[in-house]
């Protein structure tokens, strides 16, 4: 009974993936034009934002009902528990987890790598996949398959269809910086749903920057008490506890995120250097900073204090953090002489060794003569790569790392939509288009930086121009389903028209979920 949706497809999927797959030019739009362009009801399918890899349309539909239910066992089981917590209040239908049911997850060996198969027929929905993390991905597009809970409908009904879905790159961040203006646990886990329904698998947190210390640190109680009561433009910042932070790393974790904490130095560190006078070399605190300048401060790097002091924080960053990443910065150290920069990055590699993390940075690390084997570096510089920036993302992959690429042009959520908005900056060759975020290949970004040598994608968003949730989410939405897009479809299969007409429909969802988006010009919003 459980399987009876199976029949009828086992047989006709093995033969579609056996020729399809090898060919690898079996495109989703290329489906959708010459096979099934006649089939699309009751949902039209074209929504899924970023485009699956493999999809051909059927013919009927499944429809959610009062008798419908959700086997979801063993490792399925808490995404089971994900997928009917969403949908019970979307539809008002009981939807029980029971041994058998019309909607089917199921974890087993045999999927494509990191992502999910999926099927709906008339007889019900099936998804697959070799872990839960993939399941939970094939449960976002299921998510989109499904009417909008806002429009007020009432008949539940899914298209009939095949799936078969994996990333282009393994690592699919945003970064928060909730440094610049702090953010309560409850804005981060908003946004931590926000991206888990892009696919976006990781959040790189920007803890730390001369405007603002946001996590407690046992031991330095004024990194907090001092460093973190303030923010740019002199409000009254904000920090987590380690409970709360643990708080946060639990609640992506449930939503297969993995947090990235970024504690930035030696430079951006004046909320450090505000909080302990002993960690400046000249013994003195500056005072707090609100402004929105950087490359002033630095960490003194010949004092002891300073690694007593860094040791505490990174030992115990990782010991909260069960990602495998630990992000230093390293960016726009003006404020250090070179030589120091370059004693600092080898020291605070060791101790970031001996957690048993990796390392990353962004890309200016790559100027260190000595790092971590396979330290990570961040690329920030223009898709364009200005003087120095491309030399140093490659002495990077020399060592055995890879890159995450976030180019500050198309990538930097911060960047001004137009330049007559009064939020963003504009600084990286803004404005920023919806365009742009989608128009580029991360693997021809930098000469010898190609996809073998690159981990994933990742859109940042620095806060100093705002400070409200809305805003966040006006930023970040929609330019943020471009870059999911960018790290997830193959490049051969992306087209701007074909993404703007599935966005326009996504917004749907954004409406359905209450999340501010801006009406961007060049797609057909509804
Ligand atoms: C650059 S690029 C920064 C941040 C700013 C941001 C504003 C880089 C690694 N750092 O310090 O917040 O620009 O757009």
């Amino acid at each position: 009974m459980a399987f009876k949706h199976r029949v009828g497809w086992y047989v006709p999927l093995a033969v579609v993936l056996a020729t399809a797959v090898p060919v690898a030019g079996a495109t989703i739009s290329g489906f959708d034009e010459n096979v099934a362009a006649q089939a699309l009801a009751p949902m039209a399918a074209r929504t899924v934002v970023p485009a699956p890899v493999f999809r051909v349309q059927g013919t009927g539909s499944f429809t959610l009902d009062k008798s419908t239910a959700v086997d979801a066992r063993d490792e399925a089981a808490p995404v089971g528990e994900y997928l009917v917590n969403l949908l019970r209040p979307a539809t008002g239908l009981p939807l029980p987890m029971s041994g058998v049911g019309d909607i089917e997850l199921v974890v087993e060996p045999g999927h494509p790598p990191g992502g999910y198969d999926l099927r709906v027929s008339p007889s019900g929905i099936w998804i697959a996949a070799d872990d839960a993390a993939g399941l939970f991905l094939g449960v976002q597009t299921l998510r989109q398959l499904l009417p909008p809970a806002s429009t007020g409908t009432t008949r539940f009904g899914v298209a009939s269809t095949t799936i078969s879905d994996q990333p282009r790159f393994s690592y699919r961040g945003a970064m928060l910086d909730v440094a610049r203006h702090f953010f309560p646990v409850s804005v981060v886990k908003r946004y931590i749903d926000d991206i888990a329904l892009l696919k976006l698998n990781v959040l790189h947190l920007h803890l730390a920057d001369d405007q603002g210390w946001r996590i407690a640190i046992d031991g330095w109680p004024r990194l907090t008490s001092i460093g973190g009561s303030s923010e740019v433009g002199g409000g009254t910042g904000g920090f987590y506890t380690q409970a709360q932070y643990r708080d946060i790393v639990a609640y992506a974790a449930s939503r297969y995120i993995t947090i990235v904490p970024e504690i930035d130095m030696p430079g951006h560190t004046n909320a450090a250097l505000a909080s302990y006078p002993a960690l400046n070399c000249s013994g003195v605190a500056p005072p707090l900073y609100h402004g929105t300048s950087v490359g002033f401060s630095s960490l003194c790097v010949d004092k002891s204090i300073t690694w007593t002091f860094l040791t505490d924080v990174l030992t115990q960053l990782a010991a909260l953090t069960p990602g495998p990443w630990l992000h230093v910065g390293g960016d726009e150290s003006a404020a250090t002489p070179l030589n120091d920069y370059y004693r600092f990055v080898a020291r605070v590699g060791t101790i970031v060794a001996g957690t048993g993390k990796t390392m990353i940075g962004w890309h200016d690390i790559g100027r260190s003569l000595s790092l971590p084997k396979g330290t990570i570096g961040e690329y920030w510089d223009f898709t364009t790569p200005r003087p120095g920036s491309g030399a140093l993302s490659r002495s990077l992959v020399k060592r055995g790392g890879k890159l995450i690429m976030a180019p500050a042009n198309v990538a930097y959520l911060d960047q001004k939509y137009a330049l007559g908005e009064n939020i963003g900056t504009q600084w990286a060759q803004a404005p920023l288009t919806i365009q742009e975020s989608y128009g580029w290949d991360p693997a021809t970004v930098v000469s010898g930086v190609g996809e073998e040598q690159i981990l994933g994608v990742e859109a940042p968003l620095w806060s100093e121009t705002f400070s409200t949730l809305s805003q966040l989410e006006y930023l970040a939405f929609p330019r943020i389903v471009a870059i999911a897009e960018v790290g997830w479809t193959p490049q051969k299969d992306r087209h701007f028209k074909d993404f703007a007409s599935r966005l326009a429909s996504f917004a749907n969802y954004l409406q359905a979920l209450g999340i501010n988006y801006k009406r961007t010009p060049g797609v057909p919003w509804h």
